[in-house]
């Protein structure tokens, strides 16, 4: 058995947790922030059968789209005396930034 930690964007993250339901999946959604961009992300966790693990993977990847964003950084100004001031930087997030560990132990209680 695996376990997906799949790390998306909100805008996505519905939207998976429906497909992969229909899908047969079972999911459980966490309210997660990124540590770069300090905004709000979701992390799905979801275990699987090995045999179903393209499968999850498939419907991730379908439904997780990569986006642009701009944030800002701080840049150092001046000579002697220097500063640091907010600059726009922009980067892409996502689509989804996933992990796939090995799962030693299944039980419910
Ligand atoms: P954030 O840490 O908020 O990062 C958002 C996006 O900012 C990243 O998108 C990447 O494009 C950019 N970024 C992150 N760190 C950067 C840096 N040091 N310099 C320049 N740009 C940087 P993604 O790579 O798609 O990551 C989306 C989210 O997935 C991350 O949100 C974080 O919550 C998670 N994540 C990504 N890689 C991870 C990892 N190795 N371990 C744990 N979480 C990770």
């Amino acid at each position: 058995m695996k376990l997906i930690i799949a790390i998306v964007q909100d805008d996505d993250a519905s939207r998976l947790v429906s497909t992969m339901t229909e899908h047969g999946f079972r999911v459980t959604k966490l309210a997660t922030t990124g540590g770069f961009l300090r905004s709000g992300n979701t992390t799905l966790l979801v275990g699987v059968e090995d045999a179903e693990l393209p499968k999850a993977m498939n419907l991730i990847e379908k439904t997780c789209k990569s986006r642009r964003t701009v944030t800002t950084a701080p840049a150092p100004v001046g000579g002697i005396n220097t500063t640091y001031a907010p600059y726009p930087l922009e980067v892409t997030v996502g689509g989804a930034t996933v992990f796939v560990l090995t799962v030693d132990s299944f039980v419910k209680l």
